[in-house]
């Protein structure tokens, strides 16, 4: 676990202290959108980019296998078509210094914070050796050593949570960051309103990152959302927003930059809405009948990141027979994962007594 803040300095308790009783009136206005400039990445950072998206799709697909044979099950959350946003943002994150967290559709988030796929695998299949010791599953995991606090079932609550793990870097004076991952349909639940309020206030170091991928379940963020322009949605808070191409990896990653430099000089939270698809259903038990083919197969050609990434690799130069070498790669690491999830005995009966709280606290 992370230190908890017991014994602060005094210095950083004045600092999150709230306004004063009588605090002044604020200027009407404020700028309420960030610039989002186009990353200029090196041929090696954009191979990287290329490999981690490549990595989470690839292990995606196999889920969804695995899902398929009985071998996952409960609920499981495929990321295919969103890789280009967790790439991006936590490519810009410092490792050991900054946080994550989000909702239930967490496996990309988890392998982006660099987490052993063998052991995300594992908690997939509800295997002993899993990072929940199989006994949280596709929602539910967490690794602290690496920055990632979970893996969320109850939609929306990952932004309070978020918002508290912000409170926690500024109170140690420790420099992080969080970034707080939620969905389009989170973004109606009330909680998210009071968290952004608390965060401007106290000019909490968090980064709300909203990844709209269309649709909550089976309704589209148009049919449910009174303001569709999601960035917009701080506003009200003097929370300056910005809208991001969450399918262009390098778009990501530029603006997550600014969105950064806001953040860590002390101006208080930011809000971003990547704009993104998700290629399979809600959940792998979502016959997907809100939408038609077409539309995905139309995502699919024109908008893929990873073929967007592949076809600016070849611009520059590299030869498609070492991106398939790559591929093959990857390929190798999450057969692993899958081999090292089959082999790995089921948990203990006696597990089902662990980690259970029963003490008063
Ligand atoms: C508080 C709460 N309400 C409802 C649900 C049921 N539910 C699960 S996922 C979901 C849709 C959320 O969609 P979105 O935030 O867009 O995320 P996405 O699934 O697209 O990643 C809903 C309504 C829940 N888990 N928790
Ligand atoms: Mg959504």
């Amino acid at each position: 676990m992370a230190k908890t803040p017991q014994k602060a300095p005094s210095k950083s308790k004045a600092s999150v202290k709230a306004a004063p009783k009588k605090a002044p009136a604020k200027t009407a206005s404020r700028a309420a959108v960030l610039k989002t400039p186009l990353y200029k990445a090196t041929k090696p950072e954009l191979m990287e980019f290329y490999e981690q998206m490549l990595l989470i799709r690839r292990f995606e697909e196999k889920a969804g296998q695995l899902y398929g044979l009985g071998l996952i099950g409960g609920f499981c959350h495929l990321y295919i078509g969103q890789e280009a946003v967790v790439t991006g943002l936590q490519s810009a994150i410092e490792p050991g210094k900054d946080s994550v967290i989000t909702g239930y559709r967490d496996h990309g988030h988890m392998l982006a914070c660099g987490i052993d796929p063998n052991v995300v695998m594992a908690e997939l299949t509800g295997r002993a050796s899993g990072i929940s010791k199989g006994k949280g599953g596709s929602m539910h995991m967490f690794s602290v050593d690496h920055g990632f606090y979970g893996g969320h079932g109850i939609v929306g609550a990952q932004v309070s949570l978020g918002t508290g793990l912000a409170f926690g870097h500024k109170y140690r004076e420790d420099g992080g960051v969080c970034l707080a991952y939620f969905g389009d349909g989170a973004s109606n639940q009330g909680q998210v309103y009071e968290s952004f309020n608390m965060a401007e206030l106290w000019k909490l170091p968090v980064i709300f990152v909203i990844e709209n991928n269309q649709y909550a379940m089976g309704t589209s963020v148009n049919r449910s959302s009174s303001e569709d322009q999601l960035y917009r949605r701080g506003e009200s808070f003097r929370i300056p927003g910005m809208q991001v191409d969450g399918m262009d990896v390098l778009a990501v990653r530029g603006a997550v930059e600014e969105a950064l430099k806001y953040v860590r000089a002390g101006k208080g939270p930011v809000l971003m809405e990547l704009k993104t698809y998700r290629y399979r259903g809600h959940s792998m038990s979502d016959p997907a009948k809100y939408r038609s083919r077409d539309e995905v197969q139309d995502v699919r050609e024109k908008s893929d990141p990873i073929e967007r990434l592949k076809a600016m690799l070849m611009k520059q130069g590299v030869k498609e027979e070492d991106l398939k070498a790559l591929d093959k790669k990857v390929r190798k690491t999450v057969m692993e994962a899958a081999d090292f999830a089959e082999e790995s005995p089921e948990p203990e009966a006696a597990e089902l007594y662990t980690d259970v709280l029963v003490e008063q606290y």
